[in-house]
C-alpha cells in the first residue's frame, strides 16, 4: 500500500551491511578467493566452517558509529544481513543454535545494538534475510519443516525488532533437484508478515520478482531505469566489488561515482542502496568509511541550500 512505502519512496539513499562468519575468511580460503558465498564455493566442509564460526567474536562493531558514517552520507536506512544463505542468525534465535549468541557465544545482540542506534538517530533499520539456507538440510529435504522454522525466525524478527524494512534473497536457489521456492510460498511470506505488522516494507525477492511479488524491484549492481514502473525500485549497488569484507578488495569507488549513481537513481524515482562488508571483528574499514564520508563532503560542499 502507499501509505506502507512512503517513507521508502522518499528516502532515495540507504546502507546495506553483508555481516556474517564468512568476514572471518575475509575473502580467502587457501588459494580459492570468495566472499560471503565462501562455504560453498570453495567447499568448506561444514565442520571446518562451524568450528571457524564458534570463535566468531565481532567486538568493534559499533552501532553509534555505522549509524554516524549513514547519516553524514545522507542514508535514511540501513539494511543488515540477520541470515545469509549460510543460515547463520546474527540475532539470538530460539529456533536454532546456529547463531551468533548461541553457537559463537558472543553475548551482545549487534541487531538490537543497530536498532537502539538507528531509531535514537531517525534511521531506519531493515533485515536481510535468505530464503536458501545451505546449513538446514530441511530446505531440500522437508521443506514444510524449513517454511515452519523460517517463518518463526521471521516472526521473532518482526516483533522483536519492528524492522522498517524486509529484504529477501535465495529465492532463486540453485537446488539439486529443485529450487523448493514458488512464487505461492512467496504470496504466502508476504501475507505472514504483513499479518504480524503491516508496515514492513518487502522486496520482490519474497517471491519471483514478478511486478507484484512485494512492494519493490532490486536490480543489483545496475542503475534502475526511469519510470514508469509500476513498482517501486532500489538498486543494490557494493562499495567495492563484493558485498561481504575482503581483504583483497579495495577497488573502492569514488564519491564523485557514488554521488553521480545517486542522482541518476534519484532523477529516475528510485532509491540506492549502498553496502559495506564489516572485517571480522565488526569494524568498517578506512576505505569504506573514506567513502561514504566523500558522499557526505560532496553533499554538504555541493548541495548545500
Ligand atoms: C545475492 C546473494 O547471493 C549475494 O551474496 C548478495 O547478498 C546479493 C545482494 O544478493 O546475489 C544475487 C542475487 C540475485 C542475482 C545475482 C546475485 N541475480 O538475480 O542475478
Amino acid at each position: 500500500s502507499s501509505s506502507r512505502t512512503r517513507w521508502f519512496d522518499e528516502a532515495r539513499f540507504g546502507m546495506f551491511i553483508h555481516f556474517g562468519t564468512y568476514a572471518m575468511y575475509k575473502g580467502q580460503y587457501n588459494a580459492c578467493r570468495e566472499v560471503e558465498w565462501i562455504k560453498r564455493q570453495c567447499n568448506i566442509p561444514w565442520s571446518e566452517y562451524e568450528a571457524k564460526a564458534a570463535t566468531f567474536n565481532p567486538a568493534s562493531f559499533d552501532a553509534n558509529a555505522i549509524v554516524q558514517l549513514a547519516k553524514q552520507a545522507g542514508q535514511k536506512y540501513i539494511v543488515i544481513t540477520a541470515k545469509h544463505h549460510d543460515g547463520f542468525a546474527m540475532w539470538p534465535t530460539a529456533v536454532n543454535r546456529w547463531n551468533l549468541r548461541d553457537h559463537s557465544g558472543f553475548s551482545r545482540d549487534l541487531l538490537r545494538e543497530l536498532k537502539t542506534a538507528a531509531t535514537a538517530n531517525g534511521i531506519k533499520l531493515g533485515f536481510y534475510y535468505s530464503i536458501w539456507d545451505w546449513h538446514d538440510p530441511d530446505f531440500v529435504g522437508n521443506f514444510p519443516a524449513y517454511v515452519t522454522k523460517m517463518k518463526a525466525q521471521l516472526q521473532e524478527l518482526v516483533t522483536g525488532y519492528d524492522p522498517a524494512v524486509l529484504w529477501f534473497d535465495g529465492e532463486w536457489a540453485e537446488t539439486n533437484p529443485t529450487n523448493p521456492w514458488s512464487a505461492q510460498n512467496g504470496e504466502d511470506l508476504e501475507r505472514f508478515v504483513h499479518g504480524i505488522s503491516p508496515q514492513v516494507v518487502i522486496n520482490n525477492r519474497v517471491g519471483k520478482r514478478r511486478a507484484v511479488d512485494g512492494d519493490f524491484g532490486t536490480p543489483e549492481q545496475a542503475l534502475a531505469g526511469s519510470p514508469p514502473s509500476i513498482q517501486l525500485q532500489e538498486s543494490c549497488m557494493t562499495i567495492n566489488n563484493t558485498w561481504g569484507y575482503a581483504a583483497w578488495d579495495t577497488n573502492f569507488k569514488s564519491p564523485t561515482t557514488m554521488v553521480r549513481d545517486l542522482a541518476t537513481l534519484t532523477s529516475n524515482g528510485a532509491n540506492l542502496l549502498l553496502n559495506i562488508g564489516p572485517t571480522d571483528t565488526g569494524a568498517v574499514t578506512a576505505g569504506q568509511a573514506d567513502g561514504l564520508r566523500g558522499i557526505g563532503t560532496w553533499m554538504a560542499v555541493n548541495g548545500a541550500a
